[in-house]
């Protein structure tokens, strides 16, 4: 199969991510030609249609069996524990997030496949600077999600230049989605407080009020991820990009859905995840994205929530209300 008629395997298709994405490349290549693949099993109701095929990316030989039989030329590997769930099962976590890596990269090696996999801010730690966190600086993770998530940016890095693997990625910020929820993450408060404050008008942040983090709404992270992959190959100067859409509080949120929508009753009890976001970076410099593949984010805090209000104030939220957070937790 030509590059230019891909046939693209999406791993944890059914996360947060993968939901939304598959979406848009099968809007983009065709329902056939994006295979969407996960360990569990699409819920009744869930609303993408088009292949899908159970997979656990750690069994590298059906991996390997469903490239072959589908003629893959693009794998993009979503499967992966976040960094709150990370810290509670760290082996688990670097199981999943590394050795799965490895075994998508060994079969990218082998077949000649194009890589899209997504790293995080979690790369960064308390030495990297606070705002503005560079493109280029010292990594220093204090979570097990946050070195899994470096050590496989390196594992990227050496596919590339020992073997030519045409590997891409992006150091996502926290999404901001209203499709499928977000789990076991630092960032999914901003999310979880929609739903809450929808349905009870309050909600307990376990984050501290002031807590500055980097975050993207989801239509931007698709749209950059597909335009990342999109770009030639000589225009990118790095395997995994910074990228950001604002940073924001979960004082400011709630003040911005009290001003959309209506009064939000806020109430903050932070637990062990204030920890992990105080190691992140308060804002990301993406310029080197910018430059390299002209990326721009179109949502800031209002548009967000506009978006997310009007979004799952409609039918969504009605299946979204019975999904639990805990279940969501196997891919980005
Ligand atoms: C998390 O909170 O673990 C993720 C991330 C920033 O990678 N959303």
């Amino acid at each position: 199969m030509s590059k230019a008629n891909p046939v693209i395997l999406v791993t944890g298709a059914l996360g947060q991510l993968g939901t939304e994405l598959i979406k848009t490349l099968r809007a983009y290549h065709g329902t056939e030609r994006v295979i969407a693949a996960d360990v569990r099993t699409p819920q009744p109701g869930c609303d993408f249609e088009g292949p899908f095929l159970h997979l656990n990316v750690l069994d590298k030989e059906a991996l390997q069996d469903i490239v072959l039989g589908h003629g893959v030329t693009e794998i993009y590997h979503l499967a992966a524990l976040l960094s709150a769930r990370g810290e509670a099962e760290p082996l688990m976590a670097w199981n999943l997030n590394v050795d799965s890596l490895l075994n998508v990269l060994e079969v990218a090696r082998q077949f000649n496949l194009r890589v899209f996999w997504p790293s995080s801010i979690a790369v960064f730690g308390p030495n990297a600077p606070r705002y503005k966190c560079p493109q280029e600086t010292i990594l220093t993770p204090t979570t097990i999600y946050g070195i899994s998530k470096s050590t496989g940016e390196q594992l990227c890095q050496w596919y590339k230049i020992k073997y030519g693997v045409d590997v891409r990625s992006l150091r996502y910020p926290g999404l901001i989605s209203s499709s499928a929820a977000p789990g076991g993450g630092t960032t999914d408060y901003a999310v979880e407080i929609f739903h809450e404050v929808l349905k009870n008008g309050s909600y307990e942040c376990f984050l501290d009020a002031d807590t500055n983090l980097p975050m993207l709404y989801m239509d931007d992270a698709v749209r950059g991820t597909i335009q990342l992959m999109q770009t030639q190959k000589e225009q990118l100067r790095y395997v995994a990009y910074n990228i950001t859409g604002t940073s924001f509080t979960p004082k400011q949120l709630a003040g911005a859905i009290s001003q959309q929508f209506a009064p939000v009753n806020i109430t903050y009890a932070p637990d062990h995840r204030q920890r992990i976001a105080d190691s992140w970076p308060k804002s990301i410099d993406d310029r080197a994205a910018q430059e390299d593949w002209n990326w721009q984010p179109h949502f800031d805090l209002d548009a967000m929530t506009a978006e997310m209000l009007k979004n799952l104030k409609g039918d969504r939220f009605s299946q979204l209300e019975t999904e639990s957070y805990a279940d969501a937790i196997y891919s980005l």
